[in-house]
């Protein structure tokens, strides 16, 4: 990874252009466009909205369920007067791309959630429209994250399977920008955090390009300088810090200039928090602080959007959070678009950030498998090496995209793989090694485990800061008439996990019940609101009996989309809140017990 992932601005040194529209869109079934020369302009292109999932918008099933290759196009003019570096830049396109401008390979990129940059410079001309062409696949395979496999349909049709509970969405999810730099620029920078009573330390790090003087300067939030420092790397000492804290957030903003004497090259701003992040014992501290986590385990879906990223949505969102009084979510199970956390920071609220590590476990029905015990020897496959090169390349990718955040105060590197065997221990404990060599405040890095991984046989749990445990029981596990064999259950586990004394925090991740909104049952009754009530006090009961538990992030926040099957009703129904975002009875529960937790 060496390019710069810094999110656009503009100002009088660099600029970054929107690019979102209509775009052109054709599906490619055959893969016959590369030998077509499709990179130049597709032959028969419809239209297709950008960002946004392409497989909301289609009448037939052929092309909701789309698997292959497909194609976008757009024209984007390149101002004569831009100087320097130019690049394009996608927030994401799901699974893979390959970017062409001007009929030109720029570059190609795998991982469906993490930022595409493609320097365009000695390829665009200026004072012109130019042609943007992307090649696009979202197959699921067992090499590539996250996991699954492609089956062909009789008629010869691709259909992908997910090893995952979601909709396997593709497209160009985020926004797309032109972003013009100096030739000599900024290209990164990170920050680290010492507190000293009422004063902190900022230690910040540059990397640009060229041989010129960096200086740093720091402002509160009324835009007042409160202090600078030269250099490339350093510190500013900041009195009487205002401190980033949950749900009460302060934001300083960042200004690192590069400059040679008065004269400017470039300058990158971007707004922090001061805030440190630490576990002792069973507790997480945020500055010094205990926290005991509530939330939600959320996904980047929404009706017709599909995964497309949408500033609404996101408002919406955090006000439905906020009235629940929860102060975290998980971005399971993939690094969402940078505009959430940008809005967390903001609101003050912790994040989870989960690398798109799931399906690690062959089943295309992972969520009934789990309580099953079924083995599927998932890391002792030949495959399992390039997984580990796109897993280790994806930690990375987002380590240095979402590192300046301080709502980020942890990163999740898998959800639910298996983890009873030394091939999984090892292979996780390189993921896990080069997390933690590469995140410049020494977050704390967990991962999401589910029932298998208990507590006699999980190999991998002792990897983890702090362990995040998604359990089921009263659902997948003894649900309805036998949730109080659910709750001895569950309970039997947590005396176990409690027997090895770990002395680490527990965070629930997941647990839940699917519900529809149209069910009312006296007494309860499975997928009724009045059993996701139950279940949750049931849930609550038990994690009040361990210290140790230091959080619960439900799952889900919303009713999200899936693949189809027997199991789900137009989509996974375990939404604290509908998919169209209005409250299931028990999110008046949540809210009143997170109010005093
Ligand atoms: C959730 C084994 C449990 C898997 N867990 C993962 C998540 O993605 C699913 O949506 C369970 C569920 O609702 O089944």
């Amino acid at each position: 990874m060496n390019q710069s992932l810094l999110f656009p601005i503009s100002n009088d040194y660099r600029s970054c252009i929107n690019l979102d529209g209509l775009w052109k869109f054709q599906f490619d079934p055959n893969s016959i466009g590369t030998k077509e020369n499709w990179n130049n302009h597709l032959p028969k292109p419809i239209s297709m909205p950008v960002p946004a999932s392409f497989a909301t918008f289609f009448t037939t099933k052929e092309e909701r369920d789309y698997c292959g290759d497909f194609w976008y196009e757009t024209e984007c003019f390149v101002p004569s007067n831009m100087t320097g570096k130019i690049y394009l830049r996608f927030g994401s396109v799901t699974h893979r791309a390959t970017i062409f401008c001007n009929g030109v390979e720029i570059t190609s990129h795998e991982g469906g959630f993490l930022p595409i940059v493609a320097d365009i410079t000695s390829v665009a001309i200026k004072g012109q429209k130019n042609t943007i062409v992307v090649k696009a696949n979202n197959e699921l395979n067992e090499k590539t994250l996250p996991c699954g496999t492609v089956m062909t349909l009789k008629n010869g049709n691709k259909l992908a399977k997910p090893y995952f509970d979601f909709f396997n969405y593709a497209g160009i999810h985020r926004s797309v920008y032109l972003v013009n730099t100096p030739e000599d620029a900024i290209e990164d920078y990170s920050v680290t955090y010492t507190l000293k009573g009422k004063d902190a330390v900022v230690h910040y790090d540059t990397v640009s390009r060229g041989n010129h003087d960096i200086t740093v300067i720091l402002k509160d939030q009324e835009g007042n300088e409160v202090c600078r420092n030269e250099g490339a790397s350093g510190d500013l000492y900041v009195t009487n810090a205002h401190l980033w804290k949950v749900r009460n957030a302060y934001l300083y903003t960042i200004e690192v200039i590069l400059h040679d004497g008065s004269t400017v090259i470039d300058s990158y701003e971007d707004r922090i928090g001061i805030r440190t992040v630490r576990i002792d014992g069973t507790k997480i501290l945020i500055n010094e602080e205990p926290v005991y986590l509530k939330g939600f385990g959320k996904h980047e879906d929404f009706d017709i959007l599909g995964r497309g990223f949408n500033w609404a949505i996101a408002k919406r969102d955090f006000e439905c959070m906020k009235w629940t009084n929860a102060n975290c979510f998980r971005t399971s199970h993939y690094p969402y678009a940078e505009e959430w956390y940008r809005f967390a920071d903001e609101e003050g609220f912790l994040i989870i950030d989960e690398v798109a590590a799931v399906g690690m476990m062959r089943s295309t029905h992972n969520f009934a498998a789990a309580g099953t015990g079924q083995y599927t020897y998932f890391f002792e496959t030949p495959t399992v090496p390039a997984l580990l090169k796109n897993h280790l390349t994806q930690v990375e990718e987002m380590i240095q995209r979402d590192k300046n955040h301080p709502s980020v105060f942890s990163f999740s590197l898998f959800n639910e793989p298996e983890t009873t065997s030394t091939y999984a221990h090892d292979y996780f404990k390189a993921i896990f090694d080069h997390a933690r060599n590469i995140d410049p405040q020494n977050r704390p890095m967990t991962g999401a485990f589910e029932k298998n991984s208990a507590p006699e046989k999980c190999l991998c749990y002792m990897l983890c800061n702090f362990i995040c445990l998604n359990r089921y029981y009263g659902w997948y596990i003894s649900g309805g008439p036998e949730i109080s064999d659910a709750e001895w259950k569950f309970r039997d586990e947590m005396n176990r996990w409690q027997a090895k004394d770990l002395n680490v925090p527990f965070v629930f991740t997941e647990f839940g019940t699917d519900t529809l909104p149209s069910e009312h049952s006296l007494p309860s009754i499975m997928w009724s609101q009045e059993y996701q009530d139950e279940y949750m006090e049931m849930n609550f009961s038990v994690f009040d009996s361990y210290d140790f538990i230091q959080g619960e992030l439900a799952w889900n926040f919303a009713d999200f989309q899936t693949s189809e099957g027997i199991m789900r009703v137009n989509g996974n129904k375990k939404g604290v809140f509908t998919r169209q975002r209005q409250p299931k009875d028990v999110a008046f529960v949540m809210k009143k017990r997170w109010a005093d937790k």
